[in-house]
């Protein structure tokens, strides 16, 4: 039998933790035949919850389910951690300026990587969901230097799955038909879904939705980049399951590799590719194998591209700024 991996989630006593564990237990995060043991992480105020959630999951009887650890202590939560899902973030609140949530952040994102650098397994694979996920990613990545820098990764899978359901919706075809859509740079507003590059049943995505750039515009981009607002709006809360579906997803495709003809989204570490500053957590487009990933080289971007890539690329930076400057990084 196979040695259990330790898979360890911040903000477990949260609506998005609570969608995502049992995936994790089930055995969707790495795959039907990979035991886990749990780690949760949570604020002293969510523990009492989070023992609530543990006591669910022992009753699920999940084969694959070894170990709950419940904790909020850090150094305990991320000891010999091989994957960290972190989820729990302080969300902005009313009359919250951005250096005050950068800073809240810093303050969680700051010690979990210094934390995950002291503590974690040598093959450990972070995923940050809590927003702003982007620059929570590169706090805790620069507050741990002894973990190779693309250990570290932010999550844009969701916005990736609906960009590939609106396709799939509007050519009236099933989202397997859907591939290489790209979602690049922030995880935010300015974020840039790519249906250019983009394929739909073998042809041009653009093409198969009809060569309409207005509806590309004024539609398509932002119904993927306000979704998130929109789902607030429509359910009253945010999203969760899908955004727990969007981890897992992230994380079985890192580590499983994905299909040939097809690439998939990922906030990384830039290396100056697509002319992204490098160091910052953007994403990109990116083939996954054995565990490790690679931007997808020589795609070509038109102006429009250009301008929209550079948007989101500028708000990463100045998100980088202020972080800095707050001596956060
Ligand atoms: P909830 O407020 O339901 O849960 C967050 C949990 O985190 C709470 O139980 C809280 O006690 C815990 N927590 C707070 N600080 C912590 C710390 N320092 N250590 C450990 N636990 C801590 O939020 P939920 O709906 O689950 O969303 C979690 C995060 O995901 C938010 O930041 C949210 O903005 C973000 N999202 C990111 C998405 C993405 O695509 N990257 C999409 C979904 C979601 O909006």
């Amino acid at each position: 039998t196979r040695t259990p991996v330790n898979v360890t989630v911040t903000g477990a006593a949260g609506q998005i933790g609570y969608a995502l564990l049992f995936r994790i237990a089930s055995g969707h995060l790495l795959g039907a035949d990979v035991p886990v043991n749990l780690r949760l992480l949570e604020i002293p105020q969510g523990l009492k919850a989070a023992e609530g959630v543990a006591m669910e999951l022992d009753d699920c009887a999940f084969p694959l389910l070894r170990d709950i650890t419940i904790t909020d202590q850090a150094n305990v939560a991320f000891d010999g951690a091989n994957v960290a899902l972190l989820v729990g973030a302080r969300p902005r609140t009313a009359g919250m300026e951005r250096g005050d949530l950068l800073s809240a952040n810093g303050g969680i994102f700051g010690p979990q990587g210094k934390a995950i650098n002291a503590n974690a397994a040598d093959d450990i694979k972070v995923l940050v969901v809590g927003n702003p996920a982007n620059t929570n990613a590169l706090i805790a990545q620069r507050n741990a230097p002894d973990v190779p820098a693309e250990r570290f990764t932010a999550m844009t899978r969701l916005d990736h799955n609906r960009a590939v359901a609106q396709l799939a919706k509007k050519a009236g075809v099933t989202v397997e038909d859907v591939k290489k859509v790209t979602i690049w740079g922030n995880h935010s507003a300015t974020q840039y879904p790519d249906l250019f590059h983009a394929e739909i049943s073998g042809k041009a995505a653009f093409d198969a939705v009809g060569g309409d750039q207005e509806w590309v515009e004024n539609f398509f981009i932002p119904k993927v980049a306000k979704r998130g607002a929109e789902i607030i709006e429509v359910r009253g809360a945010s999203s969760a399951a899908s955004a727990a579906n969007a981890a897992i997803d992230h994380v079985y495709t890192w580590v499983n590799g994905t299909p040939a003809g097809d690439w998939t989204s990922m906030g990384i570490v830039s290396d100056g590719s697509y002319g992204v500053p490098e160091g910052l957590i953007s994403s990109f487009p990116v083939t996954t194998k054995d565990g490790k990933f690679e931007i997808v080289q020589g795609l070509d971007l038109s102006e429009f591209d250009r301008k929209r890539i550079d948007a989101s690329v500028g708000e990463l930076a100045e998100e980088r700024d202020a972080v800095q400057e707050l001596g956060l990084i």
